[in-house]
């Protein structure tokens, strides 16, 4: 008998693992395991959405009359651990082959490679045709080249799959938008609600299964209102692309104070458990731009994220895994605040974004990028710290999105492979694309003393730290060209401020 196993984030129907499944031979097999819950402590909304999401999916299997094991947490005998619940299932069903989907992290696959030999039967591991290029695709795009840039990556994809394409030119004449994009919020924006689903049976189920099990992870567990099936997904995907697509792009890198959502799809989650495929959302959107629903600039923006920026970050995970895990090019030591696990702090920007994480586990991608992201590398806190912190918390997140985004993306800690320059901003970013910086106890305009934003002079303070490593970066060498002007009591003040600031979070006091 072949046993099709499907992993937590692999709830699509049409996954490679099932192409041609046998449905009166084959066995599919799905498994809640404890390992996998537990190897970072996710947000409890994380648990609940993954248990409650294949749940479903095995419904839905079920209803198809397909023959699917499904193993719950709290089965008495739950082996807690794929292999050994692989290994169980082998000896009781008789199965002589293994066929399974190629898993989204590294950590998994070393795992799943073992056990052909370990099980002493063939394990047959297959593309994950949901991805829009292939590791070996990504990995024959790089090669020759000097520099990886996104923007090019994007370009070819763009042509490969005929997305926004006038012949063999970018719809509009330009490839991208984004200056017509990222403008400040202003006053009396009308942000629609966003998608909301109410538990049914499966869902309380697993929320009582969190409270129990998981209580003392990060995270609230209710309200819960993500959608849990491909019909709830397509629902969500639906009113974005109607209620909010149109101005996604104007107000992508705005923040409001209590507007955790703002234009964004909240489709991460869905894309990357299977729900929905990347392809159909990117799609949709075009669609609403050929009928005149939506500008070229916000689907445009929203295309790039998908076709461009997601699969980007996972070539670039496949390619440099598992040497990936280990960069840490800036040196960074310092541990991670407690105020990123909602511990007092008086930064508003910070404590706000740490409280909508913490409720929705979710946050939108300025506020991951340039206050969450920000503060930890002027700060320079540990790649290790940071990764685990962003692994736990956010309903999307798996290894291979979420460690270039970190490693890579905020924290430097690659050198510059996936990115050009470190997205360091002082206060006056935030400032000006938030309403944060109004009720705050520190002053954005301030630079210096107790009063000043402590982002001012932590960026100065990270360009002096890293001077040695930074100064070659030509992206960086007007900054510093105003360093080298900048007089030296000034250059005093930032870095006295910065070892303050500093001392008094390491000493745990309320910053
Ligand atoms: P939208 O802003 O509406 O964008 C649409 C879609 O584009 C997203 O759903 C997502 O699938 C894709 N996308 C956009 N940016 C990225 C990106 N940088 N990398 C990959 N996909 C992207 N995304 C995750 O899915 N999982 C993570 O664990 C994750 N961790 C992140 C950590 C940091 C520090 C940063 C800066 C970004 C991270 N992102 C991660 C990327 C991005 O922030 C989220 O995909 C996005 O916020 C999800 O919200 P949304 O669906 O409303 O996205
Ligand atoms: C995220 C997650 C969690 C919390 N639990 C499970 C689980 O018990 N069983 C499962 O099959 N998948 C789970 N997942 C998703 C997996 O982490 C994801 O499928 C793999 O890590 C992909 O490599
Ligand atoms: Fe954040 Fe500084 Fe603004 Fe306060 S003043 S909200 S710390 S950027």
């Amino acid at each position: 008998m072949i046993l099709r196993l499907i992993l937590g984030d692999q709830l699509s129907h049409n996954i490679s693992s099932l192409s041609d499944l046998d449905i009166d031979n084959d066995l599919i097999f799905m498994c809640e395991v404890w390992e996998e819950a537990t190897y970072v402590r996710h947000h409890k909304k994380k648990i609940a959405f993954i248990f409650s999401a294949m749940r479903h999916f095995y419904e839905e299997l079920k209803a198809k009359k397909y023959n699917v094991v499904y193993r719950k947490l709290d089965a008495e005998d739950n082996q807690g651990s794929f292999k050994a619940e692989i290994k169980r299932i082998i000896e009781l069903k008789n199965i002589d082959k293994i066929i399974v989907t190629e898993p989204s992290e590294y950590r998994v696959l070393a795992d799943i490679e073992t056990w052909q030999d370990g099980f002493n039967i063939p394990v047959e591991i297959r593309l994950d045709e949901r991805f829009l290029c292939t590791k070996a695709d990504f990995k024959d795009w790089t090669d020759g080249r000097k520099q990886l840039r996104m923007e090019y990556f994007y370009r070819e994809m763009r042509r490969k799959y005929n997305i926004l394409m006038d012949g063999d030119k970018p719809e509009g004449g330009k490839w991208n938008y984004d200056s017509n994009n990222r403008k400040p919020p202003k006053e009396g924006l009308v942000i629609p609600d966003t998608y909301i689903s109410e538990p049914d049976d499966i869902s309380n189920e697993v929320m009582e299964l969190v409270a129990k099990r998981f209580d003392n992870h990060f995270g609230d567990l209710a309200p819960f209102y993500f959608a849990v099936t491909r019909e709830q997904a397509l629902d969500a995907l639906n009113k974005f692309v109607t209620e909010r697509l149109e101005i996604f792009g104007d107000y992508q890198d705005a923040m409001i104070q209590n507007e955790p959502w703002m234009y964004h799809s909240h489709i991460s989650f869905y894309i990357n458990c299977g729900l929905l495929e990347p392809l159909e959302c990117i799609k949709l959107a075009e669609k609403s731009y050929n009928n005149g629903k939506a500008p070229l600039n916000a689907v445009e923006g929203f295309i790039r994220q998908i076709i461009g920026w997601r699969e980007y970050i996972r070539g670039i995970y496949w390619l440099k895994m598992p040497e990936y895990e280990q960069n840490n090019f800036l040196e960074a030591t310092r541990a991670l605040p407690d105020l990123y696990w909602g511990g007092a702090t008086q930064m508003n920007c910070l404590k706000q974004c740490v409280k909508e994480t913490k409720e929705n586990s979710y946050a939108h991608h300025i506020q991951r990028l340039m206050v969450l992201g920000n503060f930890a590398l002027i700060s320079g806190l540990s790649p290790d710290e940071v990764n685990e912190w962003f692994m736990i918390v956010y309903a999307d997140a798996y290894q291979w999105v979420e460690l270039p985004n970190v490693t890579g993306m905020i924290l430097f800690a690659d050198g510059g492979f996936l990115g050009s320059k470190p997205y360091a901003a002082s206060g006056a970013y935030i400032n000006k694309m938030s309403d944060y910086c109004k009720s705050c106890r520190y002053k954005v305009t301030k630079k210096n003393g107790q009063e000043a934003c402590p982002f001012n002079y932590l960026y100065w303070d990270f360009l002096i730290r890293n001077e040695g490593k930074l100064r070659g970066n030509h992206r960086l060498a007007l900054i510093y060209k105003s360093l080298e002007r900048m007089d030296a009591e000034k250059i005093e003040a930032i870095k006295d401020n910065s070892q303050r600031f500093l001392k008094r979070m390491d000493n745990k006091e309320i910053i």
